[in-house]
């Protein structure tokens, strides 16, 4: 979409990639920045997106991943095992909407740079492969993009949706750290995204104002390789709040992981509660 949804959509895209990185366990730091020229930084402390050649496409892989669609995907690449949705197939698409984009990888040793405008890359390569323009002992990956303000409606982000998502991205996450800074203010702010008892503290922050009536109750498991967690706490009002989540990612029609949840509740309550 190109409304306000669809532009914050951009910024969630490209998160959503290095929550997969701390997902498959190399990434525990993520960075985000709305920019004074209101373009976003994201910066994790993963690999680092692959810089050599995919000899498929005869370029480097970041380079694939930046512009052709759907390429990284979860169905090609079992790297991205864990992802769901659109998870590490959008980053071309916000290339093809940003008016530019930087994307700097920090691995084996060296900082490469890769630049686009519109989705086309503008950097010459070297010897097929990505300018190197630095050294160091970290890894990871940065990206900065300006949404193109020719698609977009208003190309202005709302720090407090931003935010909300970072924050509920932490509560899920319960190993990661989320900094979010907004730097188009006089006094930047900056909040840190830690929630180490994950869905647990999402709902006694949820509920924090309610009258509760018990704990929250948490259980978790695993079968065939797919698991489950489960937190709840019943509140002293007639008004229930229920969200379900698949792979990090918010089904508002709640689907079939809550209705199965649902029914099995209700046959352990009416089997073990009279
Ligand atoms: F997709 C993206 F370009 F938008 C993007 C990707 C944006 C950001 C902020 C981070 C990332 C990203 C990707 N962070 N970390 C990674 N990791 C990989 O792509 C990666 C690294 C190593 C290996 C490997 O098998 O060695 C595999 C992958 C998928």
């Amino acid at each position: 979409s190109t409304s306000s949804r669809g532009l914050h959509h951009l910024v969630y895209e490209i998160v959503d990639n290095s929550v997969d990185e701390a997902l498959a366990g190399y990434c525990d730091h993520i960075q985000v920045f709305i920019n004074p020229d209101n373009s976003i930084t994201v910066i994790d402390n993963g690999r680092g997106i692959p810089v050599g050649i995919n000899h498929k496409a005869g370029l480097p892989a970041v380079e694939v991943v930046f512009t052709v669609l759907h390429a990284g995907g979860k169905f090609d690449n079992s790297a991205y095992k864990t992802s769901g949705g659109l998870h590490g197939v959008g980053s071309s698409v916000v290339n093809a909407l940003s008016t530019k984009l930087t994307v700097r990888v920090k691995s084996g040793g060296f900082i490469y740079e890769d630049r686009y405008e519109r989705g086309i890359p503008v950097m010459d390569l070297v010897d097929g492969l990505l300018p190197v323009v630095g050294k160091t002992r970290e890894t990871g990956t940065t990206i900065n993009f300006l949404p193109d303000d020719t698609i977009f409606d208003k190309t202005r982000f709302k720090e407090d949706d931003v935010k909300s998502r970072l924050h509920e991205t932490a509560y899920l996450n319960p190993k990661l750290t989320i900094i979010f800074e907004d730097k188009r203010k006089e006094e930047p702010e900056k909040v840190t995204y830690h929630e180490p008892e994950g869905i647990i503290g999402f709902i006694k922050d949820m509920n924090h104002s309610k009258e509760t009536v018990h704990d929250v109750i948490f259980f978790s498991g695993e079968s065939e390789g797919i698991s489950v967690e489960v937190a709840f706490q019943y509140v002293n009002e007639f008004h229930e709040n229920v969200l379900g989540f698949c792979n990090n990612i918010y089904n508002s029609e709640g689907g079939t992981h809550l209705t199965g949840f649902k029914t099995q509740f209700t046959n352990v309550i009416n089997t073990y509660a009279r």
